[in-house]
């Protein structure tokens, strides 16, 4: 009697819980992946099985034809193609979220993704959006423009369905269900555009174009791997199929099919359930501050000191209490400059080497003048470089001397 009354609470206390789920509603949010949030497997490459890719929401870089996790195969970027850091396509150059995105190079016939293994066994009829951007650069694409980054995952089709010997284990390894744009609308060429790997063109249809890499789709829908099959028909043939739990590759692969020299930017990855949807945007710097002090040699002759200050995000506690600000004197010179307002900041990563644009007004010896400052942090065994432009002619340039470029 006393157990069944627990019970009774119990499913009471389920119940109350489960309305409250249902009336708080899906769980939507964005999450921002810099070159800091990658999986950290040790020096690269890594094995897959290493335990930091499949904690969390990691992403990170993967070798596809050694099959091995490698996160200097790709890097996080501001600009497209190009010189960097300036978007080469003004306006139409801009990525969906943030100011960067992802960008992968394809040379030496790698085989690279920018991949999760997050989803591993959720069923794919459980999933509501699948999306992603690309930007194709005309200019880096020189062989074949309807290329694109593809999206690919480990499937498993369900119990029983696919057997030996085109699945070596029940269970395991499956092969990969493939996305690819060119077979599911036209890339264009210098411009960011998104792909709907769920309905294709045309919404609410569940109508994209998927292949198999293995050489045959599994009954009951058996064909040749190739063949295309809308995503409506594989819920309908494979209904158990899900996101092969354990090793639950989903990547973005670069190089389709695999000459050398394309490069393509990826970002604003969306997955979605009825739980809610998680877009990921990729980009070089999160809440990043930065902090210099210290000596240059000066302009001519004599010491030049630096000083300047840049917060990260509010909340962020690190250990610098000041506004941003920068400061130069250089006496040899004649300078002595103090920033009144910092009209934007900018941070890139690039090589392992961290780098902080400020621009801003100020003044100089009294004088109203603009200035750009740019400072690198090389790391702990070279010194930081700063460069200081002022509007009214003086301009530095050159390593610290004593002190030191901190940017985290
Ligand atoms: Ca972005």
């Amino acid at each position: 009697m006393k157990r069944f009354a627990l019970l009774v609470v119990a499913i009471a206390l389920c119940a109350v819980a489960g309305l409250a789920r249902a009336a708080s509603g899906p769980y939507n949010a964005t999450i921002v992946v810099t070159p800091n949030d990658l999986a950290r497997c040790g020096p690269p490459p890594a094995a897959p099985s290493c335990g930091a890719a499949h904690s969390d929401r990691k992403w990170f870089f993967y070798d596809d034809v050694k099959d091995l996790i490698d996160n200097t195969m790709g890097s996080f970027v501001i600009c497209q193609y190009g010189a960097c850091p300036y978007y080469d396509g003004g306006t139409v150059g801009k990525p969906p979220l943030g100011v960067g995105s992802a960008q992968i190079s394809t040379v030496l016939n790698r085989r690279p993704n920018l991949a999760t293994y997050q989803f591993g066994g959720i069923k794919l009829a459980s999933i509501t959006t699948l999306r992603y951007s690309t930007y194709n650069p005309l200019a880096g694409n020189k062989t074949d423009p309807t290329r694109s980054g593809y999206l690919h995952f480990n499937v498993d089709f369900g119990p029983g369905v696919c057997t030996f010997p085109l699945c070596a284990s029940a269970g395991g390894y499956q092969h990969r269900l493939v996305f690819v744009p060119r077979q599911n609308g036209t890339v264009i060429q210098d411009s960011w555009q998104e792909w709907d790997a769920i309905d294709g063109l045309v919404p609410s249809s569940q109508a994209s174009m998927w292949t198999f890499s293995g050489p045959n789709w599994p009954a009951p829908c058996a064909a040749l791997g190739p063949t295309p099959k809308f995503w409506f028909q594989i819920l309908a043939c494979y209904p158990n199929s899900r996101i092969l739990p354990g090793d639950s590759f989903l990547g973005i692969r670069v190089g389709e099919p695999y000459p050398d020299g394309y490069t393509e930017n990826i970002d604003a990855f969306k997955f979605g359930t009825a739980a809610g949807t998680i877009t990921f945007d990729f980009e070089p710097y999160g809440c990043s501050s930065a902090h210099g002090d210290g000596e240059m040699n000066g302009k001519h002759g004599g010491d030049a000191h630096v000083h300047f200050n840049k917060n990260g995000c509010a909340g962020k506690d690190d250990g610098v209490d000041e506004p941003d600000n920068v400061q130069h004197s250089d006496p040899g010179s004649g300078t002595d400059f103090k920033s009144t307002a910092i009209t934007s900041a900018a941070f890139a990563v690039d090589e392992g080497r961290q780098t902080v644009t400020m621009v801003g007004t100020g003044v100089n010896n009294g004088l109203p003048v603009g200035f750009t400052m740019i400072a690198v942090d090389n790391g702990d065994l070279v010194p930081g470089v700063f460069t200081l432009v002022l509007t009214d002619g003086y301009s530095i340039t050159g390593s610290l001397t004593n002190g030191a470029i901190v940017i985290q």
